[in-house]
């Protein structure tokens, strides 16, 4: 009989803060369940309502958001929480120690499709006698990060965590309940040959990021002598699991397609806990030629540019912008 791997567990690890990812994945449990039951949860399809985002709010991006809400106000151990579905930020317990940021359901145009979508998170300690109420609190730059993860809802229901020392996966044994570990100390090669980006949007892109990814394309003909493999899952979660699986890099770069918003991924709730995850596993995290996680937040919102993964790759990537 197979010795089952330990159930969650990271060594050195407040014992609060453990608890407070243990109430994340009990609503993470919960969401695994109602994407895995799809139509006959009756939760598919979009309601008539824009998150602040200006993006059409899916039925389930709605009950995930509610249930992590609730389940993180209520638990005693969160200040406030930050969501990509809430336009501002909600004061929890006046006296907690912990601020979540989450996406609570990253890759909401995957869901009608039954591909993957996952809920992404990133804890902070409030500052000392800090206001629940006060936005600023959340203005942290992801180095001051003491956990991060995602739950990834795919054929298996699978959690990415960092507490600081190392990234772990862990996968979900429904017949009880429990994250089991199933993978210690993730570690990212540092070449590959496999790249994820929308070229849909490739005319938009800056011109080092045309020249870098033209190079790909061009493979063994061209200045990088090798072939690369291309993948996009529109959800980010789904990428970066394969670049912590097995390599790669994963951009969503700066583009002109709206010159609103020149870029998509949000700093607080996806690029962040990412940038942190792919940090620990021995990968870089970058966005504007600096590590992701030294930009000061200026709003709870706020989006950046986004190229992680394999730490030659990405620093290949870069010599194009020199
Ligand atoms: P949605 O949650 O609106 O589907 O967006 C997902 C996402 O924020 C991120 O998870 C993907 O990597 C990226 O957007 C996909 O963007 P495109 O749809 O422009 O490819």
């Amino acid at each position: 009989m197979r010795r089952l791997p330990p159930v969650l567990l990271e060594d050195g690890c407040p014992r609060d803060l453990l608890s407070l990812v243990r109430t994340i994945l009990a609503a993470c449990k919960e969401i695994s369940f109602r994407v895995g039951q799809g139509e006959l949860s009756g939760v598919l399809g979009s309601t008539l309502d824009e998150n602040i985002q200006g993006e059409t709010q899916k039925k389930l991006d709605v009950l995930s958001n509610q249930l992590l809400k609730d389940i993180l106000l209520e638990s005693g151990y969160v200040k406030a929480i930050a969501s990509e579905e809430e336009d501002y930020t909600v004061a929890g317990e006046p006296n907690a120690k912990y601020i979540v940021s989450f996406d609570p359901l990253d890759g909401s145009s995957n869901i009608d499709i039954n591909s993957l979508v996952g809920t992404i998170f990133s804890i902070m300690e409030a500052p000392e006698g800090s206001d629940a109420a006060d936005p600023s609190i959340f203005m942290q730059p992801g180095r001051k990060q003491v956990a991060a993860g995602y739950v990834l809802y795919g054929p298996s229901t699978m959690l990415a965590l960092t507490t600081g020392k190392g990234t772990r996966l862990y996968t979900l044994d429904k017949t009880h309940g429990s994250f089991l570990l199933t993978q210690d100390f993730v570690s990212i090669p540092e070449e590959t040959q496999e790249f994820a980006v929308n070229m849909s949007n490739q005319r938009h892109w800056q011109t080092p990021m045309q020249n870098y990814i033209a190079d790909l394309l061009a493979g063994d003909t061209g200045p990088r002598a090798k072939n690369f493999n291309m993948r996009w899952i529109a959800a980010m979660v789904g990428d970066v699991h394969r670049v912590l699986s097995r390599g790669g890099i994963f951009t969503y770069p700066t583009d002109t397609k709206d010159p609103k918003k020149p870029n998509k991924l949000r700093l607080l709730y996806e690029a962040n806990p990412m940038a942190f995850l792919v940090e620990q596993a021995g990968g870089l995290a970058i966005a504007d030629g600096q590590p992701i996680m030294d930009i000061e937040p200026d709003a709870i919102h706020q989006r950046v540019e986004v190229i992680l993964g394999s730490k030659n790759e990405v620093e290949k990537c870069l010599s194009y912008y020199k």
